[in-house]
């Protein structure tokens, strides 16, 4: 009796330890040097020693039975795979994700997590998301919710919604992605909208936080109030097909949205980060100087796929208009980071802007969940000065040599 409970209480004070632990700030005295990488500040955000939420950081109720006579080893009855790509929203005054949990049954679900200072000290809520199907058919997963606080007084969750392609029986491989689109005041109480009609397949789409209201119609000026959404049209549930990209659409009725005029306005490039599949991430951020986008982008190597987090800016009364576009990755899975179920992936679905402070809230290997802090002012500054991809090598030696023409200049 006596040793069951000591257990307990052991485990008990080494998850608190966890859930407690304070976060490192990485800078230029502790930066990570080891004989295959070395991580620097880049002096454009800063990256912390330990990932914010793990499997382990979820509650030891969701996972261990904790009645002796039921449990006497005091053996895990559920296992939990992974935290990751998480939405997130300053709420109530508390730095708020809904992070994807994976299960060892590979079943994704929802869950909201909460910190006082956005980088530690995160706690789950007791309970995972209860997400209703409503009328729409029962998914097998769900993952990757983007989050946003709309001007019409609602927060929005959009993420995927995934289930067997039934036109392929045999194929135990075979899915279709669609966007599920719910809404809520208090992240506990979500009312299920009819999933985003769409003729292709869709598991990347974000809406935007305000209404549109004018939008050119056959060359003429048309006023209204719409829903926009970005989307990423795909051909198949991994194939991205002919087109792809961000796109753009807009929808009078959110409890009936639909894509219908989809325009691509960030497209796919040879030879880029997002050669193969180019996605928005979070809602994008408001600031003075437009809009602050940031995405993923995903390119082919001999190891697979490689999924890195790029940035744009867009113009203030056109969302769609794209005012800035940094050269290259703006984040990417570094040390230890690389490393998990999913190799050499970063990915996001979430960011809080708090009083020009900027968390950036990013998943390495589909595993863990990390936090990057910056600035808006930062973010701006790497948007605006950061040159553009010449699309050649020739193009980006001039780039470098432009720049270092430029320092000799200072020393002189
Ligand atoms: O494994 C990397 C990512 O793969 C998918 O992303 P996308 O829709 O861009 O292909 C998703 O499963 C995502 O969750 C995952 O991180």
């Amino acid at each position: 009796m006596e040793q069951w409970s000591n257990k307990l209480a052991a485990l008990r004070a080494a998850h608190e330890a966890l859930l407690n632990r304070k976060n490192e700030p990485i800078g230029y005295e502790n930066a990570q040097h080891s004989t295959f990488n070395v991580q620097l500040p880049n002096g454009i955000y800063t990256k912390y020693k330990y990932p914010i939420l793990t499997a382990e950081h979820t509650p030891l109720e969701w996972r261990f039975d904790l009645c002796e006579q039921s449990n006497p080893h005091l053996m895990q009855r559920i296992m939990m795979n992974a935290v990751l790509n998480a939405g997130a929203i300053l709420f109530e005054g508390k730095y708020t994700v809904v992070a994807r949990v994976e299960g060892a049954d590979r079943k994704s679900f929802f869950a909201v997590a909460q910190s006082d200072n956005g980088i530690d000290g995160w706690r789950f809520w007791d309970e995972p998301v209860t997400m209703p199907d409503g009328n729409n058919a029962p998914a097998t997963n769900v993952y990757d919710m983007r989050l946003t606080r709309h001007e019409d007084g609602w927060i929005y969750a959009v993420f995927c919604v995934e289930r067997h392609d039934e036109t392929k029986p045999f194929d135990t491989s075979a899915a279709t992605a669609a966007a599920g689109i719910a809404r809520t005041k208090d992240l506990k109480n979500w009312e299920r909208l009819p999933d985003l009609k769409s003729l292709c397949q869709q598991r990347n789409v974000v809406l935007h936080p305000e209404f549109i209201r004018s939008q050119m119609v056959n060359g003429k000026c048309v006023n209204g109030k719409w829903y926009a959404l970005y989307t990423r049209p795909q051909d198949g549930f991994i194939d991205t097909g002919k087109g792809g990209g961000i796109g753009w659409t807009l929808t009078d009725d959110i409890t009936h949205a639909e894509v219908r005029n989809e325009r691509i306005i960030f497209g796919r490039n040879y030879h880029t980060v997002y050669e193969v599949k180019n996605g928005e991430g979070p809602a994008p951020i408001k600031t003075a100087q437009g809009w602050l986008h940031l995405a993923h982008g995903v390119r082919n190597t001999a190891s697979g796929l490689r999924y890195v987090l790029y940035m744009y800016m867009t113009a203030l009364d056109d969302p769609t208009r794209i005012i800035a576009k940094p050269g290259g990755w703006f984040l990417v899975p570094e040390g230890s980071e690389y490393i998990g179920d999913v190799m050499n992936v970063a990915f996001a679905n979430g960011w809080i802007e708090n009083e020009g402070k900027v968390f950036i809230y990013y998943a390495s290997a589909d595993t863990r969940l990390h936090v990057a802090t910056t600035t808006v002012d930062q973010l701006i500054d790497y948007c605006l000065h950061t040159p553009e991809d010449g699309l050649t090598t020739t193009a980006s030696v001039e780039t470098i040599k432009a720049l270092v023409a430029k320092n000799r200049q200072m020393t002189k």
